[in-house]
C-alpha cells in the first residue's frame, strides 16, 4: 500500500509494458504485457519505484479519463491500479522523482491545450 507523503505539483486508453527478450540489438524482440485496458486517452507514462520496494512500478496521466493514476508491480508481473487524481482535466506529461529531497517519491503532472 503507498502510503508516502506526497507532492502534486501541478495537471493512456491502454498502457502497456514491452520487456526485452534477450536478444542481440540486430534483432531486438519485445513482448507487450497489457497493465491496463481501461485508461481513456494515456496521454503519458513513467516506470518508477514509486513505492521504494525495489521493484519498477508504473505512473501515467490520461487526458479523456482525466486520471494520474500508478500501477503498483507486485514483482511477479501483476500490477494493482491506484488512482492519484481522478480529476486532472488534459493531462498530457507525467513523471515521478523525489522533486523536494525529502526522502519520498513525487509526482508531476503538467496540462496542455
Ligand atoms: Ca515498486
Ligand atoms: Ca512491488
Ligand atoms: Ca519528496
Amino acid at each position: 500500500m503507498f502510503t508516502r507523503k506526497h507532492t502534486f505539483i501541478i495537471g493512456l486508453s491502454l498502457i502497456s509494458l514491452f520487456l526485452l527478450s534477450g536478444q542481440i540489438l540486430a534483432d531486438i524482440e519485445f513482448t507487450q504485457h497489457d497493465i491496463t485496458t481501461n485508461f481513456t486517452g494515456a496521454s503519458a507514462c513513467q516506470a518508477f519505484d514509486i513505492d521504494g520496494d525495489d521493484d519498477l512500478d508504473v505512473v501515467g496521466v490520461a487526458i479523456v479519463l482525466g486520471d494520474v493514476t500508478w500501477w503498483e508491480n507486485d514483482g511477479a508481473g501483476d500490477f494493482e491500479e491506484h488512482t492519484i487524481d481522478d480529476n486532472f482535466t488534459n493531462g498530457i506529461c507525467v513523471h515521478a522523482t523525489d522533486v523536494d529531497i525529502d526522502g519520498d517519491v513525487d509526482v508531476i503532472a503538467g496540462t496542455g491545450g
